[in-house]
Parts: structure tokens; sequence; C-alpha cells
């Protein structure tokens, strides 16, 4: 099928133009003035935006948490992408006590065959200081198409210094990335213990648990392991004024450190920990929420270019049922994580580009180019001939308000209720194929399972 979109603003991270966008089949063919083609359909986008679809390189896909998974599998969870104008979806294989790092990765592929509307990859998590998972960093580089390797530096999963030098040194030598949660796990535990000792267990403890200082250590450290070896390091949902100023000075001596942050790292605070009853336990993340100066500073960061990617930590646990299953009064009982992929697109044009705080190109820079780039997504991440068709016609002006019985994230909640958002997607492709529209007032799903396809990736 090929498609003309005509007389839309096409807006790449460099520059935004006036013209048209033929896709033919799964391809973008040209993007010029005034194309005349015998177009099975056409589609006037005047009064909008042409974007390339975005990526949301850190989702929790059906990710099993003790006794409970994320609520999103990838039926839902890419769907959820499709109608946010997410196109691809990089995802993280845990492997269990046991299991090896291709087993694993295989174990989730499975999930996601027949099931993602979307394209989505891989980043295998080295989840305990093994050196067998170690070994197999090159294989999941060069047999797999998965040079993106994710490492907690806090939780019962984490790995120890030596482990994460082993795999830098590895990912350096073979071409890949490390991309770590940064928190010092010994500065929570310490803080955990002290607060539990005097009774202040209650949720509004939460981010007193996991100071902005825990963050701030982790990443200078990890920086300096990076440094070490020579390898490439990637900082995943970076939260604080602090951590991000470690990063601009190691990249100010050359040091190749990119940062991603994420929507409630930049739009919510530690304010919501003060709600009262049990409502706090649906921010209940790590690292937690912070101050509005650390907002700022993150927005800053953005515009500076020491933050490169914005991705969501997409990590659904539904209030009732999940959120809640432990008890109601003790924030180490109640599951980290909130849902985001959906909203990530609405949320950086309304918050960011409508109010000022970024441009449009920038937008597009770092939700499509730059996740295209740093993660070896070659097809992606720009409107240019020869590029995937995932295309998202945006709707600037378009009004919706955030509610999740109005969202297609498979969960209860949604920790942006009631933001007014000014621009939504209208129509979304996958690959030259619709999979999501606007009808009425909301997003539509109109994809299927099954249509996306695993993308291998290789990182220069
Ligand atoms: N933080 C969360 O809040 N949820 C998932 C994992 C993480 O690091
Ligand atoms: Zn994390
Ligand atoms: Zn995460």
């Amino acid at each position: 099928m090929n498609i003309l979109i005509k007389n839309g603003l096409i807006v790449n991270a460099g520059e935004s133009v006036r013209a048209d966008l033929y896709i033919e089949e799964d391809k973008i063919k040209a993007v010029a003035s005034n194309i005349t083609s015998n177009a099975d359909e056409a589609i006037d986008a005047e009064g909008m935006y042409v974007l390339p679809g975005a990526i949301d390189p850190h989702t929790h896909i059906s990710m099993e948490a003790g006794e409970i998974t994320t609520k999103d599998d990838f039926k839902s969870g890419t769907a959820a992408a499709a109608c946010g104008g997410i196109t691809t979806i990089l995802d993280f294989p845990e492997p269990a006590e046991g299991e090896t790092l291709l087993d694993c990765i295989e174990r989730k592929h499975k999930l996601a065959q027949g099931e993602a509307a979307v394209d989505y990859s891989f980043h295998p998590s080295i989840t305990r200081s093994s050196s067998e998972l170690i070994e197999e960093v090159e294989r999941a580089i060069r047999d797999y198409g998965t040079p993106t390797f994710k490492i907690y530096m806090a939780y019962d999963i984490r790995a120890d210094d030596l482990t994460i030098l082993k795999v830098l040194q590895k990912t350096a030598k073979y071409g890949g990335l490390v991309m770590v949660h940064a928190e010092n796990h010994s500065i929570i535990e310490f803080m955990t213990h002290k607060l539990a000792n005097e009774g202040r267990t209650d949720l509004r403890y939460h981010p007193e648990s996991r100071p902005s200082v825990a963050e701030e250590e982790a990443v200078s450290r990890a920086i300096k392991l990076a440094e070490l070896t020579g390898a490439g390091l990637y900082i995943v949902h970076l939260s604080t004024r602090d951590a991000l100023a470690k990063i601009r000075e190691a990249r100010a001596r050359g040091v190749r450190v990119f940062a991603e942050t994420c929507p409630q790292y930049l739009l919510l605070t530690e304010e919501k920990y003060e709600l009262k009853g049990f409502e706090p336990a649906k921010y209940i993340i790590s690292p937690p929420l912070r101050t509005a100066r650390d907002n700022s500073a993150l927005w800053n960061g953005i515009k500076s270019g020491d933050i490169q990617v914005a991705a969501t930590d997409h990590c659904p646990f539904d209030f009732k049922g999940m959120k809640d299953r432990y008890g109601k009064k003790d924030f180490r009982k109640v599951p980290n994580g909130v849902p985001g992929v959906e909203t990530l697109l609405m949320l950086l044009h309304s918050e960011g580009v409508v109010k000022g705080k970024i441009s449009l190109g920038k937008m597009v820079e770092i939700l499509s180019t730059n996740p295209a780039r740093i993660f070896g997504l070659k097809e992606k991440g720009a409107l240019l001939p020869g590029k995937d068709a995932d295309v998202v016609v945006f709707d600037p002006g378009r009004e919706f308000t955030i509610d999740h019985r109005k969202l297609h994230m498979n969960v209860d909640y949604n920790p942006y209720k009631g933001f007014k958002i000014t621009g939504m997607p209208h129509l979304v492709y996958s690959r030259g194929r619709l999979v999501a529209k606007w009808e009425g007032k909301k997003m539509q799903f109109v994809g299927n399972p099954g249509w996306g396809r695993f993308v291998r990736r290789s990182i220069n």
C-alpha cells in the first residue's frame, strides 16, 4: 500500500519543512514538495505535524516482581504504545536464577511474538554478579543483535563494581553499551533501616529512603568505571540536578556518557508523597520523585544536550490489588513503578513544546532521533527516504484530558490524571501500516497483534 501525506510540517531533529511525504509499502520513499503520485491513499495533513514514530527504550512489559507481574503484556503494552505515537519499544529481559542470558532473551522474545503490534527489541539485563552471564555478552551482541545491556546498581538483582567493569570491557570490545540504574544500594539500605528503626515507614518516607546523594554517588561511580575501561555508558531515568552535574562534567572531559530522563522526573514532584491515604502509592517509583528545582534542571539538561533521551520506565501495577497487595502503610511493601508508554509523546509536546521549554525539533531529537542512534535502530528515528515508515501525523491543537479510562494501558490509574493536553496523534503508522487513529474523543487502536517485528540492532 502506498500512502501520500500532503501539506504537513515534516519535523526532523535538525529542521522542519512544509512538504509531502510518500510511503511505499513499509518504507519512506520521498520527502519533497508537491509530490504527485498514484498513491492508494492520500491524506491531507494541512495544519498538522508529521513526526517520526517515537521510540521508548525503557519499558517493563510482563516483568516479574516477586509474586506479581507488570500489568501490560506485549499485546496491551504495544497497542497502548501505538495509540501514543510510540512505534518501537525496547524492553528488559531479566534472567531468573540459573537462567542463561540467551535463554532469557528467547523467553521474552516468545512473549512478544504474535502479540506485539509495533516493533521491539531487548536490552538483556545482567541480574547478578555472574561470570556466566558476562560470558554471554559477546553472543548477545553478535548472534542476537541485542548490544545494549542493563545493570542495576541497587535492588537484589544488583551487580557489583567488578561485574560492571567486566561488562563495560566487553561492550567496549565487541560494540555495545551498558545502561545503568544508578542508585547506591548501601545508602538505600542504611536509610531504609534507619527510617524503620524510627518507626517512619509511612509512604511519605519513600523519597527519604532513596536520597538524591544515592543517585549522585552511583552515577559518579558508574562514570568512573566507564572512563577506566574506555566504554560508553547510558544512565537510565536520571532524576536529579546533582547527578546531572556529574554527567555534564564527564561529558565536558570527553567521556561518552548518555543520559535518559522520564516525564515523571520532569513534571511531578515529591509533594505527591504528602497526599492523603494510599494516594502516594501511585507515585512510588525508584528513583523517587524529586523537587521542582530538579525538574527544571532536567529540562535545562535536555536543552543543553546533556540529556539525550526521554523514555518512560513504563512499569504498570494496578492501584487496587497490586500496589496495595502487601499493605497500605509501609513504603517498603509497595511495588515500584508507574505506567507511561502511552503518554510520553503527548506530555513532552504539551508540557515541553507548547509551554516553551523545548523546541519541536528537540522533542523529535529526544524521542526518535537520539534513541535510534544510541541504540542502533538504523532504519528508524527520522523522516528520510529509505527509513521505515514509522510516522505520526500529529494534530498540535487537539485537546485531551488524561484519564486512564480513555487510554489503552492495562492499568487502573494514571499518575497524570487531569493533565490537560494540547496536541495528540491523529494517525500512527508502523512500517506503513495504520496502527492507531484519533476517533471521537480519544485514540483508537486499529493495528494487529503480531504485526510488530523484532529488530536486530548493532552499535558502532
Ligand atoms: N524503577 C521503578 O520504579 N520501576 C521499575 C524498575 C525501576 O528501576
Ligand atoms: Zn531502574
Ligand atoms: Zn526501569
